[in-house]
């Protein structure tokens, strides 16, 4: 298990650009990027995305485009004259991208295969770009066990559903774990960016990370349930007792491989509903819309904060 510091070395050239772990890549005359609709032959990636710092990650095509919306009038970007906000990924009907000067909003869909595809396709637009130390957050929304509704839980170790701290791969038939880290610095500079006047709490702490919704997170309404209630408390109360806060279907996948590409990476959810309480996820719509913006009010106070600092 590499430390961080040699994952930079393999990964990381002088000037911060990204050293892909693949040689294959640039043996390539060029690469298609399928699921983002762009490819090295076919668009001047570095034009394009060479002056990207922040890449989000968020579930929905509808959320990215807010976050995108919201982070432009944050940041005081002003789009080229006469330009409206695209999605660049549009034709590849799988993932939206929209791009605010140094900010790269995209859209990764549910769950580890979704958004596995993508985390492969934006290392290597970062690498094709030649973006300098780009930094990776998943703005996402999540279960909360013992926390309520509309808290923002910011991720310091990811578990997988055997409460592992990495997400198992199975590769040419063979299981391969990597370690699914986090940067713990950029988890508390973003907890300490939390305002005492916002009105919700702002937390850290260990995630869990399923590979479904239903029977993986204990549910106990999904077409299929096996097991009790009492069960379910046990397993929630089990989950608690090793600190985790949250649950949600991504945040391995996401941390094991930006720590495999030297990458700084932060998750940072808001719970939809304390599940020590219920398992339907059945509050107002706009309730859930306001709570959907808090991670994303605490991610542009840290990219304000950052840019403020170059
Ligand atoms: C949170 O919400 C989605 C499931 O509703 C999933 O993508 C996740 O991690
Ligand atoms: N996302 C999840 O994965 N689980 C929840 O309970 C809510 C959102």
């Amino acid at each position: 298990d590499d430390t961080f510091t040699e994952v930079r070395k393999q990964t990381r050239n002088s000037d911060g650009t990204i050293k892909l772990r693949n040689r294959n890549i640039e043996r390539m005359d060029q690469d298609f990027l399928y699921h983002l609709a762009l490819g090295s032959g076919s668009h001047d990636l570095e034009e394009m995305f060479g002056d990207v710092k922040f890449v989000c990650m968020g579930g929905t095509p509808n959320r990215m485009e807010n976050f995108a919306h919201f982070i432009m009038n944050e940041i005081g970007y002003k789009l080229p004259a006469g330009t409206m906000l695209q999605d660049i990924s549009a034709y590849s009907y799988r993932y939206s991208m929209y791009k605010v000067g140094p900010v790269l909003c995209v859209s990764h869909g549910m769950g580890t295969p979704s958004i596995c595809i993508l985390m492969h396709e934006m290392i290597k637009l970062m690498y094709h770009a030649k973006c300098q130390d780009p930094i990776f957050i998943r703005i996402g929304t999540c279960g909360g066990i013992g926390v309520e509704g509309g808290t923002v839980i910011i991720t310091e170790d990811a578990l997988d559903g055997q409460l592992r701290n990495s997400h198992e791969f199975t590769i040419l038939g063979k299981v391969v774990h990597r370690p699914a880290k986090l940067d713990k610095k950029l988890a508390r500079e973003l907890k300490a960016l939390a305002s005492p006047d916002d009105p919700y709490d702002t937390i850290i702490g260990k995630t869990l990370c399923t590979n479904d919704f239903y029977e993986g997170q204990g549910r106990l309404d999904g077409a299929f349930c096996d097991f009790s209630e009492a069960d379910k408390m046990e397993y929630l109360q089990k989950l608690a007792d090793n600190g985790v806060v949250n649950i949600e279907m991504e945040s391995t996948i996401f941390a094991a491989l930006t720590y495999h590409a030297g990458i700084k990476a932060a998750v940072v959810c808001v719970a939809l509903l304390n599940r020590l309480n219920g398992d339907q996820v059945n509050s107002p719509k706009e309730v859930m819309n306001e709570w959907q913006t808090r991670p994303q009010i605490l991610v542009a106070r840290y990219i304000r904060k950052v840019l403020a600092q170059k």
